[in-house]
């Protein structure tokens, strides 16, 4: 017998942890994670199999599909922006390569199933891209249909993958006599930058929020590498992982889209400054600006209109920036650093 579980790749990343750990706590939920690394010890408990390898391994794909009989699937594993940058081939091979791995994995597991399998694809603000920052003030908080220009390998990489499981979903195989469009139940969500209490982000372009706050706490100096002008859309982890929940569990016929955007609070890199500062005795927070990484942030939207999601599936966020501070950053962050 083939064992009933929901995969997670990508386990060990930040939004991973908290994914775990928040499905983990849902009924008749077996979780099977698959890391290119060991699992980490904190959400090791959690899972029923953790499973050592990479997403392009075509073999180790086929043994999951043999062993297990996947009823979900949560495919976390990408490399962010400022890596891809660095790496943009083999950015392509993870996040576009693996991505359709996985969507592949899902059709054939609904197929043996005779079952839909629903699949999350988490996608980001970067499938934006605006060309100045007049452009960008002048737009404001935009729809999910505009400015889709990605000026990243990243942004270019989550655009076709959220076009490919929109394929999978609502089109495959439409000219074929035998097919009906339905072995794949694709969601998605456009995420803003993310901060988390107990993780520190690798390789992203909005990693210079969660980088100040979590030297702030450290007490070590840290220079924001875009300036203080700058403002995307942030969110907590906490609220992106009951986003995640809350859209996985919609009903079908509620959702009008298959990929949605959702936003939380846009402070300026400066806003944030000002607004940790008064909760530690000794900040020491500059700018040293990085011309190539301040232009991608640029490129991207100063916030986003989320009335989709709000109106689709009731999405409102817990916290606005004071909370997110008072509620969750402050007293966790100072927790985290603590037990360390
Ligand atoms: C990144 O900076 O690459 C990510 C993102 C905005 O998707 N955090």
């Amino acid at each position: 017998m083939r064992k009933p579980v929901i995969l997670i790749t990508g386990a060990n990343g930040e939004m991973g942890h908290g994914l775990i750990h928040g499905l983990s706590k849902e009924k008749n939920t077996d979780i099977l994670a698959l890391d290119l690394e060991p699992l980490s010890k904190d959400i090791k408990d959690n899972v029923l199999d953790g499973v050592q390898g990479d997403i392009l391994d075509i073999k180790l794909l086929e043994m999951l599909n043999t062993e297990y009989e996947i009823r979900a699937i949560y495919h976390l594993a990408a490399l962010l922006s400022t890596r891809a940058e660095f790496s943009p081939m083999i950015a392509h091979d993870v996040n576009v390569n693996g991505t359709l791995n996985l969507l592949k994995l899902a059709m054939e597991q609904a197929q043996s199933q005779g079952e839909k399998v629903k699949f999350f694809f988490p996608s980001s603000i970067a499938v934006y891209g605006i060309n100045s920052i007049e452009e960008k003030e002048k737009a404001g908080a935009i729809s999910e249909t505009e400015y889709l220009s990605p000026q990243t390998m990243y942004g270019c990489n989550k655009l076709y993958c959220e076009q490919l499981g929109t394929y999978f979903s609502n089109h495959y195989q439409q000219l074929s006599a035998t097919y009906s469009p339905g072995l794949l139940d694709f969601r998605s969500i456009r995420f803003p930058g993310l901060i988390s209490a107990i993780t520190m982000p690798t390789g992203g372009t909005s990693d210079f929020i969660p980088e100040m706050l979590h030297n702030a706490v450290q007490g070590k100096s840290y220079n924001s590498f875009v300036d203080a002008d700058t403002a995307i859309p942030f969110m907590t982890m906490p609220d992106a992982i009951r986003a995640i929940l809350e859209l996985m569990n919609a009903p079908q016929k509620k959702l009008n889209r298959n990929v949605y955007h959702i936003s939380a609070f846009a402070p300026t890199a400066g806003e944030f400054k000002t607004a940790i500062a008064p909760y530690f005795s000794n900040v020491n927070l500059g700018y040293d600006i990085n011309g190539k990484r301040q232009k991608i942030v640029n490129s991207w939207p100063k916030d986003v209109n989320d009335t989709s999601a709000r109106n689709d599936w009731n999405w409102s966020p817990k916290h606005n920036l004071k909370s997110a501070l008072n509620e969750y950053l402050i007293p966790c962050v100072k927790e985290f650093y603590k037990k360390k």
